[in-house]
């Protein structure tokens, strides 16, 4: 049994109320945030990447949240997906992200500006400086050194790669003593600063390995996995929080480039993340919101101009394939949509962005929706996601009439 699929105005009659992006839980589209404090209070503006690919940006974003601090933000172009706006180059001639004006004084180096936030409003639980704080931060370091290693440049050999791989596994062991050193899950004996320095890296870490090695930080380490569970539990890090499909397409030209291992784990893992089920991913582990279709939805029909307009589909065909696999994810009713859209429908499948465009789960039920959808009539791709640039995703042609 196939159904027609529902209008416009049908389908936004069933989304989801749109969020207080000023007032409520953390998210990626506020430009404002004020936690019950007035604008005039406002000292910080907080300048990251438009996407919220850049991970120095996420650790100063989720110090703010955490700290409750009113700013403002304002979304700069990375280089790998468009072109810097000038008024930023101005500001910051290099163009480097993240960057904070606090109390009119403008700092670069996300290091630099939690010490200077730390400074005015308070440490989070213990300072950057702090003498237990120090040596998780060199920690920190050396497994992002040890990630980069194994993931970012070509092995001659399988013996190399192996040696990579065990230099990683053996810097994952201290991070594990570390954890084990406190009762609770965090690095010390409650969240703090230490948690929010680790975060960016490790949900990458857990993110590329998966797909590129076979590897699963997440599953394969207790330390970590009850890390991630903890943090998982702060709305404050989900709203930052983003996912797997996300980050192992915008990681490759980030860092010049991710090699896979060829490991039949890692091909298993690559297909689950790019064509789904996407639902027992290890990206997200705690209990799916009851609102997430809704939410996918509203996000949806909100920039259904733009998304119909960008898509390398012909437009009103692509509009009622678009409004089948909507109407599918919040009915259940399977909708066939217009021959030949199926590629059109997986383009925009690959191009979900979390946390910019909408939660983990919103995401993973709007990709299934989509790919259904799509192979309804057919097995067509889209064009392959770009690894040297993502030009494909500039803000500049997302924005245009
Ligand atoms: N050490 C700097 C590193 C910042 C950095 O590498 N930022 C990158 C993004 S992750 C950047 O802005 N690159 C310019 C661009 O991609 O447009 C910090 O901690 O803030």
């Amino acid at each position: 049994m196939t159904t027609t699929p529902l209008s416009w105005p049908e389908l936004e009659a069933l989304a989801a109320a749109p969020i207080d992006t000023t007032h409520g839980p953390t998210n990626a589209q506020a430009s404002l945030r004020l936690f019950g404090h007035a604008e005039s209070e406002i000292q910080v503006t907080l300048y990251r990447d438009n996407h919220a690919w850049c991970p120095y940006c996420q650790k100063v974003w989720l110090w703010l949240e955490e700290k409750e601090i009113p700013y403002r933000i304002e979304k700069v172009t990375m280089f790998c997906y468009g072109e810097k706006e000038r008024w930023f180059k101005r500001i910051v001639p290099s163009g480097m992200l993240p960057a904070v004006e606090l109390n009119g004084r403008l700092i670069t180096e996300s290091d630099d500006i939690l010490i200077a936030l730390e400074q005015v409003f308070g440490p989070l639980s213990r300072s950057l400086k702090d003498r237990k704080v120090i040596p998780l931060r060199q920690l920190e370091r050396l497994l992002f050194r040890a990630w980069c290693s194994w993931l970012c440049y070509p092995t001659r050999s399988a013996r190399e790669e192996q040696r990579n791989r065990e230099q990683f596994v053996g810097v994952v062991a201290k991070v594990e003593k570390a954890l084990a050193a406190t009762p609770g899950p965090y690095f010390l004996e409650e969240f703090g600063a230490a948690d929010v320095i680790f975060t960016p890296y490790v949900e990458r870490m857990n993110a590329s390995l998966y797909y590129y090695k076979g590897y699963s930080l997440r599953e394969e380490n207790p330390g970590f996995s009850d890390w991630f569970d903890a943090m998982e539990s702060r709305p404050t890090y989900r709203g930052t929080q983003s996912d797997f499909h996300t980050h192992v397409h915008d990681l490759p030209p980030q860092m010049g480039g991710c090699y896979e291992n060829g490991e039949p784990q890692a091909q298993l893992n690559q297909t689950r993340v790019d064509h789904g089920p996407w639902a027992e991913l290890p990206d997200a582990t705690y209990p799916e919101p009851e609102t997430s279709q809704t939410e996918a939805l509203h996000r949806v029909a909100k920039h259904r101009d733009n998304i119909i307009q960008i898509n390398p589909a012909q437009n009103e065909l692509f509009d009622e394939a678009l409004r089948c696999a909507l109407t599918y994810m919040v009915t259940d009713e399977r909708c066939t949509p217009p021959a030949k859209t199926d590629m059109g429908l997986r383009y925009l499948r690959d191009r979900i962005s979390v946390p910019r465009d909408m939660s983990i789960y919103a995401a993973k039920r709007l990709r299934k929706a989509l790919e259904e959808t799509a192979a309804l009539v057919g097995d067509h791709q889209g064009p392959p996601i770009p690894v040297r640039h993502r030009r494909d995703q500039d803000p500049a042609n997302f924005a245009k009439p």
